[in-house]
C-alpha cells in the first residue's frame, strides 16, 4: 500500500467533515486502511490545545502565541500519530492542516503569509500529497452551522472581515499549490461534492471510478 496524505480546509461549516465521514465509508468499502482525524487535535495533547485556543471565553492572546500553539499541537500530531500512520501505508484523512494555519494566522490574523508558511514547514516538514479546499461563502458556511448548541468558538467569533481574508489566504494557496489544492465548489449538493472528491482520490489510488 502507497500511503496518502489527505487534507480537507475551507472556512466554518464548508463541509469539510461531512465530506470526510463519506470519503471514510468510501475507503472502507474498497477495503483501504485509513485513519479520520482532526487540527487542531488528534493527539490527548492537541485535544487540550484545541480545548483552550477555541474557548470562546480564553483570555486574550497575541497573534504569534497562536500561532504556535497550533504548530505545537501539530508537531505531536505528526509525530506521534500521522507519520506512524503515513510509514504503515494507511490513507490519512485530516481535518484540516497547514493551510488553515496560513489562512487564519497569516491572512486573517494578519502575521506575513510567507513566514507563517516557512515557519509552520520549519516545525512540521511535512505537506499533504492532496488537499481539498471546499469553498463556500462565509455566510453559507455560518447559516449551516447556525443551529449548533455548543455556541460559537473563539475563531467563528471573529468579524466577517476576518474570515473574507482567511478565504482570500485559500484562494491564494490553491493557485501557488495547483497541483497539491483541489478547489471544491462546496455551495453544490452533497453528493456532486462528493462525486469530485471521490474521482480525484480514485485517480491517486489507481482504483477504478464509474461516474
Ligand atoms: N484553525 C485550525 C486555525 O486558526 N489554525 C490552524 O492551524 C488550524 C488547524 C477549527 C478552528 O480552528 C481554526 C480554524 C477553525 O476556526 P473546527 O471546529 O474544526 O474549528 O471548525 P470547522 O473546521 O469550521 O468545522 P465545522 O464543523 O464548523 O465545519 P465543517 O466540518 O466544515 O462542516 P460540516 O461538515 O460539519 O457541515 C456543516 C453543516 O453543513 C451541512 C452538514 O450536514 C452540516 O449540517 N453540509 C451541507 N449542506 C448543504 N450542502 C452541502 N454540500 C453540505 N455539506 C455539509
Amino acid at each position: 500500500m502507497k500511503p496518502l496524505f489527505v487534507t480537507f480546509e475551507g472556512g466554518e461549516g464548508s463541509g469539510k467533515s461531512t465530506l470526510i465521514k463519506h470519503i471514510s465509508s468510501w475507503l472502507t468499502e474498497h477495503g483501504l486502511p485509513h485513519l479520520v482525524t482532526r487540527e487542531p487535535g488528534g493527539t490527548p495533547f492537541g485535544e487540550k490545545v484545541r480545548d483552550t485556543v477555541l474557548d470562546a471565553g480564553c483570555d486574550k492572546i497575541s497573534a504569534k502565541t497562536e500561532l504556535l500553539l497550533f504548530l505545537a499541537a501539530r508537531l505531536e500530531h505528526v509525530e506521534k500519530v500521522i507519520a506512524p500512520h503515513l510509514e504503515q501505508g494507511c490513507v490519512v484523512l485530516c481535518d484540516r492542516f497547514i493551510d488553515s494555519t496560513v489562512a487564519y494566522q497569516g491572512y486573517g490574523r494578519g502575521e506575513d503569509p510567507a513566514r507563517v508558511w516557512a515557519l509552520s514547514l520549519e516545525v512540521v516538514p511535512l505537506l499533504p500529497h492532496i488537499t481539498f479546499y471546499l469553498d463556500v461563502p462565509i455566510e453559507v458556511g455560518f447559516k449551516r452551522v447556525a443551529h449548533r448548541h455548543q455556541g460559537i468558538d473563539r475563531l467563528e467569533r471573529e468579524a466577517f472581515s476576518f474570515h473574507e481574508r482567511v478565504r482570500e489566504g485559500f484562494f491564494h494557496l490553491a493557485r501557488s499549490c495547483p497541483s497539491r489544492i483541489s478547489v471544491l465548489d462546496a455551495t453544490r449538493a452533497k453528493d456532486s461534492v462528493q462525486a469530485d472528491a471521490e474521482k480525484i482520490l480514485a485517480k491517486k489510488l489507481g482504483l477504478p471510478y464509474a461516474s
